[in-house]
């Protein structure tokens, strides 16, 4: 089951972890670490993904567009100075497979012009002119679910079946992305978890992860450090490890290919256990 992004392949008959690198100056659990008096620090996150890689990590996942609530809303060009130069520093200094955690199609063909392999928007190529630009890269595309905008989407979320709502919605976007001209073995799909969600929404969907994965795609969740955590646990986001491990152990448990978390070390540990068990190969 190996899948090509880019110039990479992957085996994703083993649950693969995707880092997280936020280039934003205030994001919601390791905000403005690369950042100081508002210029980036490309040597700050290029050591960050030198260990993030040492520590197992196959996929470095760049985002300059703050999804917190309340967060500023990033102009194009910000977004662009922020990520198009980080992706080309982890491509060429550190042959990195890179992601690219965006929803504009001017970010998506810098970010492929630079050497990204996978664009990964939470609006699912909705906005005006991402499908074609998505196309027009070659590259896989993550699609993944969110009801509502990041702004206001925590504001009373409703649904009459969270699975078939979440479902339906993906299988429209991977319609319209065929359409579009992106195949189906450039599509991987994710339910979005904490975007347009409450707990027992979350916790629904995770149950019916094998669901999402029997629909055939290559699945990707991001579970780590998220609100879910803040309410079972009733921890603050720099003490939600423990819980982050247990959600990414449930989701590879049922299917899930790819694991994008803040914590490398510890989850590629846990994902290492998982396939030992699972597979009988250490
Ligand atoms: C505020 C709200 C800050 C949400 C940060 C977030 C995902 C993603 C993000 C995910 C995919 C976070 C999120 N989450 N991309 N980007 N899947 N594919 O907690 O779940 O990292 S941002």
């Amino acid at each position: 089951m190996s899948f090509t992004f880019g110039s990479h392949k992957l085996d994703l008959s083993r649950p693969q972890v995707m880092a997280i690198l936020n280039i934003t100056p205030d994001s919601f659990s390791d905000g403005g670490q690369y950042f100081s008096s508002g210029k980036l620090h490309l040597d700050h996150i290029l050591r960050a993904a030198e260990d993030y890689l040492a520590q197992g990590a196959s996929i470095l996942d760049v985002g300059g567009e703050s999804t917190r609530p309340g967060a500023r809303i990033v102009s194009e060009q910000e977004e662009l100075d922020r990520v198009v130069p980080v992706v080309e520093a982890l491509v060429n200094r550190l042959g990195a497979l890179v992601s690219v955690d965006t929803s504009r199609p001017q970010v998506m063909l810098e970010s492929a012009a630079k050497g990204a392999s996978l664009i990964n928007d939470i609006r699912a190529l909705q906005l005006e002119g991402a499908l074609a630009a998505a196309a027009d890269t070659g590259l896989p595309v993550c699609l993944m679910h969110m009801q509502g905008q990041p702004q206001t989407m925590q504001h009373n979320p409703e649904y009459d079946d969270i699975f078939a709502d979440v479902r339906d919605f993906l299988q429209q976007r991977i319609e319209a992305a065929n359409q579009a001209g992106i195949p189906d073995d450039k599509i991987l799909v994710d339910p979005g978890f904490g975007f347009g969600k409450t707990l027992e929404h979350n916790l629904a969907l995770l149950r019916q992860l094998p669901d999402l994965v029997a629909l055939g795609f290559p699945v990707l969740v991001g579970l780590s450090r998220k609100s879910v955590l803040a309410t079972i646990t009733d921890r603050p986001v720099d003490q939600r490890l423990a819980g982050s491990l247990a959600l990414a152990i449930l989701a590879a448990q049922s299917g899930a290919n790819i694991i994008r978390v803040h914590d490398v070390a510890a989850t590629v540990d846990a994902m290492k256990v998982l396939a030992a068990v699972n597979l009988s190969i250490i």
